[in-house]
């Protein structure tokens, strides 16, 4: 009898004291179901090519041959247009990106779905485009568009050097106020996992001096405060940016 009732009494308080403890701990965390972050990458070519900075290797379509020698500009208001049943997917930002040193940005979970293309700001959404709106980081102080200009932000500072008649010239392709904010499209269908995957962009450099305006550095090297220059820049940045998902 005795035999018999003592394992007994021990099974019961080993399930008493199991469970009890077991009742304490904290639910493991579910990280086989967690989705991973997706994540945002910029790419730079000219035509192709990869960018190589500070070389004379480039020819626009104007025929002229340039380098690159420092690009930056923000991202912002990224649009996934849905397809077959899925809505539209904004990504505010902004993101500023530096082409010297461009990183892969972390753009928390993004949904599965289906979408045609997608819409995107070169540049900063007008609520934005405001003096000391951005954090006072060092990159965003070095973008401030001059108040006496109108204030808020450059969208993008694209420098370099060009040839005219055989001698190295410098360019610098700077844009910014809201009526010139390029509203780049993206078009391609893509079908995004829900987990983690990488939305690639990426930026054709001679897009800039394409269409519809074949920009002739020639005739104007030095962007900023020419609303004809900028107005050209706008138009040919809206189809200077490709997308596609990466899994
Ligand atoms: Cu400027």
């Amino acid at each position: 009898m005795r035999n018999r009732f003592l394992p007994t009494l021990a099974t019961c308080i080993f399930l008493f004291f199991g469970t009890s403890c077991r009742q304490d701990e904290p639910v493991p965390p579910a990280s086989p179901s967690s989705p991973a972050p997706a994540m945002l990458r910029v790419a730079y070519v000219v035509d192709g090519q990869p960018l190589a900075f500070d070389t004379l290797m480039y020819t626009n379509e104007g025929g002229t041959v340039y380098s690159v020698t420092h690009l930056e500009h923000y991202l912002s208001e990224l649009v996934l247009i849905g397809s077959g049943g899925t809505p539209n997917d904004t990504l505010h930002g902004p993101w500023y990106v530096n082409a010297a040193n461009a990183v892969d940005l972390d753009l928390g979970t993004l949904r599965a779905g289906q979408y045609s293309g997608a819409t995107m700001l070169l540049g900063l959404p007008p609520a934005l485009n405001v003096t000391g709106a951005l954090p006072n980081t060092l990159a965003n102080i070095n973008m401030a568009w001059p108040d006496p200009m109108g204030g808020g932000y450059h969208f993008i500072k694209f420098e370099g050097h060009f040839m005219a008649a055989e001698v190295p010239t410098g360019f610098a392709m700077h844009v910014g106020k809201n009526e010139f904010l390029p509203v780049c499209t993206m078009l391609g269908s893509f079908t995004t996992t829900g987990n983690g995957g990488t939305l690639k962009l990426t930026f054709n450099l001679n897009e800039v001096f394409r269409t519809p305006h074949i920009y002739d550095l020639n005739s104007g090297n030095y962007s900023m405060g020419s609303m004809a220059l900028m107005g050209q820049l706008r138009d040919n940045c809206a189809n200077a940016f490709t997308l596609e998902y990466l899994p």
